[in-house]
């Protein structure tokens, strides 16, 4: 599925709701990563959009996607890229939507440069960063639904379920060896 195909698909749901939730990546390559923001939030039945928005390529999309966004009814913004990880950064100075950033794994570096760039946000403009590659990624859409938990209970519900049964599945296979 490319980021394309995911926004078309998942953009509406559930029920044609506008967008809560914005995923956004640097490139096309980055969505091997950010598929798994995409996978939490549609099975937690949060609505996103999923687009790709380069810092350096696209800079005007950038700063008309950060200027438009809260309007638009966008309450968290998830920013993946890899290398000179610019665009959660970007993002946030443009917008008071919270931006979470994950940190794409980089061939050069293993992400390394990803995660400076995106933590060490100089105070004043902050970013949410989470870990390198695919958890980061799921995790930013754990932590955007916990966001809107309450003012959606739905979301709410349906991220405790997510949790009770990781818990359960914890629990029911706690013997290594089996
Ligand atoms: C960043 O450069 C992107 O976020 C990506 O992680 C990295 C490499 O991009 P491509 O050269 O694969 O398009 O802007």
């Amino acid at each position: 599925m490319s980021p394309a195909q995911s926004s078309a698909s998942s953009s509406g749901s559930p029920s044609n709701a506008p967008p809560l939730v914005g995923i956004v990546m640097g490139s096309r390559s980055d969505w091997e990563t950010m598929q798994h923001a995409a996978a939490k939030l549609e099975a937690l039945g949060v609505p996103h959009e999923v687009r790709v928005v380069s810092a350096h390529r696209t800079p005007d999309v950038l700063f008309e996607y950060a200027d438009t966004a809260a309007a638009r009814g966008l309450r968290a913004i998830i920013a993946g890229a890899g290398g000179a990880a610019h665009l959660p950064g970007m993002l946030a100075a443009k917008t008071a939507v919270p931006v979470l950033g994950v940190p794409v794994q980089s061939k050069a570096l293993n992400g390394m440069d990803s995660l400076l760039s995106i933590v060490q946000m100089p105070a004043g403009i902050p970013v949410a960063t989470f870990a390198i590659g695919n958890a980061g990624a799921a995790n930013a859409a754990l932590f955007a639904a916990a966001l809107l938990a309450w003012e959606h209970p739905a979301i709410g519900a349906a991220l405790s379920a997510f949790r009770a049964r990781q818990t359960d599945d914890v629990l029911a296979h706690d013997d290594p060896r089996q």
